[in-house]
C-alpha cells in the first residue's frame, strides 16, 4: 500500500479520539472445553452478538503458517498484488470495500471455500498458500460447526445440527477474508483515529475472526457505545451474523463492528464467514417462535446476498426485510 499523503488521507473517515474505551472484562469468554460453554454462548449471543473463544482446537501451527504466507503476499509490490485483483467477487482489493463507495485503510484478499481461484496469481508460494488455506479453513469450519451445535443445544433445539448443516452443505456459500491494515504513522503523530474497516454487520450466519496482537477491532453495544476489543492472537472472536439474527427471530443480535487503523503496528486478521447455500430460505426456526409472529419477511440467502451487495457498509441491511 502506498505511503499516506495528505491527498490520499482525505477520502478516509476520521473519528474522535475520546469515543471508545476498552472494557476487557465486558467481552464474554467461552472455553469450548467446559460444560457451561453452551449456556455462555447463548447469553453472549443475546447480549452482544459477540464473544471470544479459547480452547478452540485450531492448531496454532496452522494459524501462524498461514499468517506468514499471507504477510508474504501483502509485502509484494502493489502491481504484483493487483494481478490477483480486483475482488470481483474474489481476489485482492485495496482501500475500496464493496462496490458502493466505501473505503478504508486496508488491503485484503477475498476467497471462497470452493478453491476455484487461479492460485498462481497469489505470488511465488501459491501452492503452499493454497494448502495452508485449505487446512485452516477445514479446522475453522469445524470449530464454527461445533459452536453452532452448542448454540442449538443451549437454545434447547432438538435438531442439534439445524445451523451447522448449512455450513457443512457442499453448497455452503462461505467466504474467507484476510485483511491487512498497514501501520499509519501520521495517526501516531496527530493522535487521530482513522477507519480501517467501517462499521457494519456481517450478512452471513456466523463469523470467526483471528488476528495478530494489534488492536483495532471495536464492537457496538446496545447502549450506543463502542468498545475496543483487546487483541488476543491465541483466541478467536465470534460474531453473530444477520442470518442467525433472523433464524432466531431477533433473539440473537448481529453485532455492529468496525476496525480502526493503528499508528504504530500493522494488523492482520483472517475471517471465516459461514454462510448457507444460496437457495436456503432464511426464516426463524419454528421451535423458537413460541406462537410469536416472524419479525422478518421470507427471503433466501441469494436474495439477501444480492441486496447486501447493493448496499453501503454501514447500512441496516435487515431493515428492508423486517415486517412492519
Ligand atoms: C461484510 C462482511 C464480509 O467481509 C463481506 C463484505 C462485502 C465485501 O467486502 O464485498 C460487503 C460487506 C461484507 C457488506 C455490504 C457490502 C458487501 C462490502 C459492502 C459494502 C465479504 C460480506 O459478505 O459482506
Amino acid at each position: 500500500m502506498a505511503s499516506l499523503s495528505k491527498t490520499t488521507t482525505e477520502q478516509y473517515s476520521y473519528i474522535k479520539n475520546r469515543m471508545a474505551s476498552t472494557f476487557a472484562s465486558t467481552i464474554p469468554i467461552v472455553d469450548l472445553s467446559k460444560p457451561d460453554a453452551k449456556t455462555l454462548i447463548v447469553n453472549a449471543c443475546e447480549e452482544f452478538g459477540f464473544f471470544k473463544v479459547i480452547n478452540h482446537g485450531v492448531p496454532m501451527e496452522a494459524i501462524s503458517r498461514l499468517e506468514t504466507e499471507a504477510l508474504k503476499f501483502f509485502s509484494l509490490p502493489l502491481n504484483e498484488k493487483e494481478k490477483a485483483g480486483p475482488p470481483n467477487p474474489f481476489g485482492y482489493g485495496s482501500k475500496r470495500i464493496g462496490h458502493n463507495g466505501d473505503v478504508g485503510w486496508v488491503e485484503y484478499l477475498l476467497l471462497n471455500n470452493n478453491q476455484e481461484h487461479d492460485f498462481s496469481l497469489y505470488g511465488k508460494n501459491h501452492e503452499k498458500f493454497r494448502c495452508l488455506l485449505n487446512s485452516y479453513m477445514c479446522s475453522v469450519r469445524k470449530m464454527a460447526c461445533d459452536i453452532l451445535e452448542l448454540m442449538a443445544e443451549g437454545l434447547k433445539i432438538q435438531q442439534k445440527n439445524v445451523f451447522s448443516k448449512l455450513l457443512r452443505d457442499k453448497e455452503s456459500d462461505s467466504v474467507f477474508r484476510v485483511n491487512h491494515y498497514p501501520a499509519c504513522p501520521e495517526l501516531a503523530v496527530n493522535g487521530e483515529n482513522m477507519i480501517g474497516f467501517g462499521e457494519h454487520t456481517d450478512p452471513q450466519i456466523i463469523s470467526l475472526l483471528r488476528s495478530n496482537n494489534t488492536s483495532g477491532l471495536q464492537i457496538y453495544l446496545r447502549d450506543g457505545s463502542w468498545i475496543s476489543v483487546p487483541p488476543d492472537h491465541n483466541s478467536f472472536f465470534i460474531n453473530v451474523g444477520d442470518s442467525l439474527q433472523v433464524m432466531t427471530n431477533g433473539r440473537f443480535r448481529s453485532v455492529r463492528h468496525r476496525v480502526l487503523a493503528n499508528g504504530f503496528k500493522s494488523r492482520l486478521s483472517m475471517i471465516y464467514f459461514g454462510g448457507p447455500p444460496l437457495s436456503e430460505k432464511i426464516v426463524p426456526l419454528p421451535s423458537l417462535m413460541k406462537g410469536k409472529e416472524s419479525l422478518y419477511k421470507e427471503f433466501t440467502w441469494f436474495e439477501y446476498k444480492n441486496s447486501t451487495y447493493g448496499s453501503r457498509l454501514a447500512d441496516n441491511r435487515l431493515g428492508h426485510f423486517e415486517r412492519i
